[in-house]
């Protein structure tokens, strides 16, 4: 698994004859000045090559041979004391099977060990550290070969999301089976966490997502602190971290259980586009163009309910998509729940309202992990000065939108693994209205 990533990892550096990599593990986090400490959760980068998850270690790989040293804290009688245990160098040999084990304080012996021509580092803070010596580093390779390596996965790493998506699934299903109006926010994340937690993952892999009425349209709404209220919607973005793997699932639905006929015409445009999006999650395609053809699905639709106006290439054209659905179509998924690999080197982000923070854009291939998520809000912040707009005001129905300016919004995520000429959904959670409406009304 992990020797695995260590040889992709070489295969980018093939042409060197005497280099190598050095990377410094992640270290615990306090808040402010105090001695609370954050839970721990080692560097992405750092856990893909070495399966270590502690604080305070260190990895160097000589290039050529692949030969891979991981370096260890020198702890004292005093760390026992607070946190249990010190290990010994044999311990962690044993655990982590590096073909070197040393001391942190050995770095700079086993670096001039091996008159290194160059040392490739991860960011320029390390560099300079490690340059101080003499060395000569480079900071700009090693993280575009890491994340063109992150990006493809391998069988091992999506077994790990699967594990992931379970979990997520499981407690998506059981939000749907305890949802009712005059319930806080906070409870349905606690029912998320119970679930989550009981099984073992005691990492979120980003902060969840628990919004009801108008928060549903907050793209990072953060209070979940509101009361769930009857008729209104509940959107509910969050996931779950298998051995630092993400799950990443959005699920929007209405409080009380059954959709009005203005939340039905709405919610099956998103699914709709949905589906469409993960029909073509296929090698070959590309990742802007199923964000444009999502964004003329649910134009379309909003066309046809009468919310927008106009002929629908002159509705693409004027980017009125965007004053509705302003994130990405979606993201790749891995150790970071936005993983890297999105744009590779040569690739700009472009520069236009809605694609702008579209974080992958490239050829869709085999063994990438994409998440699927298009999205309809009304953010007020968006459609009021677009009603002032000249431009843009002809296109919209005001008179239409606004009765519902302060409704929220609606997205639907799915995490899907590209194979080869076709995909593999991970999120088994309902999404067609009628699957809803019955879990919901199960447990009622
Ligand atoms: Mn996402």
């Amino acid at each position: 698994m992990h020797s695995e990533h260590r040889a992709k990892l070489k295969e980018c550096f093939q042409e060197e004859t005497n280099a190598l990599i050095y990377l410094e593990g992640g270290t615990v986090y306090h808040r402010y000045d105090t001695d609370f400490e954050y839970p721990f959760r080692q560097e992405s980068n750092f856990w893909y090559l070495t399966g270590v998850n502690e604080p305070d270690f260190h990895m160097l790989m000589h290039v050529p041979s692949g030969t891979w040293h991981l370096f260890v804290p020198r702890r004292d009688a005093q760390f026992a004391v607070w946190n249990g245990y010190v290990f010994t160098k044999d311990d962690y040999n044993a655990r982590y099977k590096p073909d070197k084990v040393h001391y942190d304080d050995e770095l700079e012996e086993v670096i001039g060990s091996y008159k290194p021509e160059r040392i490739y580092c991860l960011d320029e803070d390390s560099a300079e550290e490690i340059g101080e010596s003499g060395w000569q580093t480079d900071d700009n390779l090693l993280k575009d070969a890491l994340a063109y390596c992150r990006c493809i996965k391998t069988d091992w790493e999506c077994n790990q999301l699967r594990k992931a998506a379970d979990v997520a699934n499981t407690a998506h299903r059981r939000l749907m089976k305890v949802v009712r109006h005059g319930m806080k926010e906070y409870e349905m994340k606690a029912e998320f966490d119970y679930v989550r937690l009981s099984r073992g993952m005691v990492h979120e892999p980003y902060s969840g997502i628990y919004a009801s009425g108008p928060g549903s349209a907050i793209l990072h709404y953060v209070n979940c602190d509101r009361q769930l209220k009857d008729g209104e919607w509940f959107l509910v973005d969050a996931g779950a971290e298998h051995n630092g793997y993400a799950a990443d699932v959005t699920r929007t639905y209405p409080v009380n259980g059954k959709f009005t006929e203005f939340q039905a015409e709405l919610y099956d445009i998103v699914l709709n586009a949905q589906n469409n999006a993960i029909d073509n999650v296929i090698p070959g395609n590309k990742m802007e163009e199923l964000h444009l053809q999502a964004s003329r699905d649910m134009l379309d639709g909003l066309n046809q309910m009468g919310l927008v106006k106009g002929e629908l290439d002159e509705l693409m054209e004027k980017n009125i998509f965007a004053l509705f659905f302003p994130h990405g179509l979606g993201h790749f998924l891995g150790l970071d729940t936005h993983d890297v690999g999105g744009y590779p080197k040569g690739v700009e982000k472009i520069d236009r309202p809605g694609l702008k923070f579209l974080r992958a854009r490239r050829t869709i291939e085999p063994g990438m992990v994409l998440t699927i998520e298009p999205g309809l809000y009304f953010i007020p912040a968006l459609l009021k000065p677009a009603f002032e707009d000249e431009e843009k005001s002809r296109y919209l129905n005001a008179d239409k939108i606004e009765p519902h300016l302060h409704s929220g919004g609606i997205r639907i995520e799915d995490n899907v693994i590209v194979t080869n000429g076709s995909n593999e959904n991970l999120t088994n959670v309902p999404k067609e209205r009628s699957e809803i409406e019955a879990l919901i009304a199960s447990e009622h």
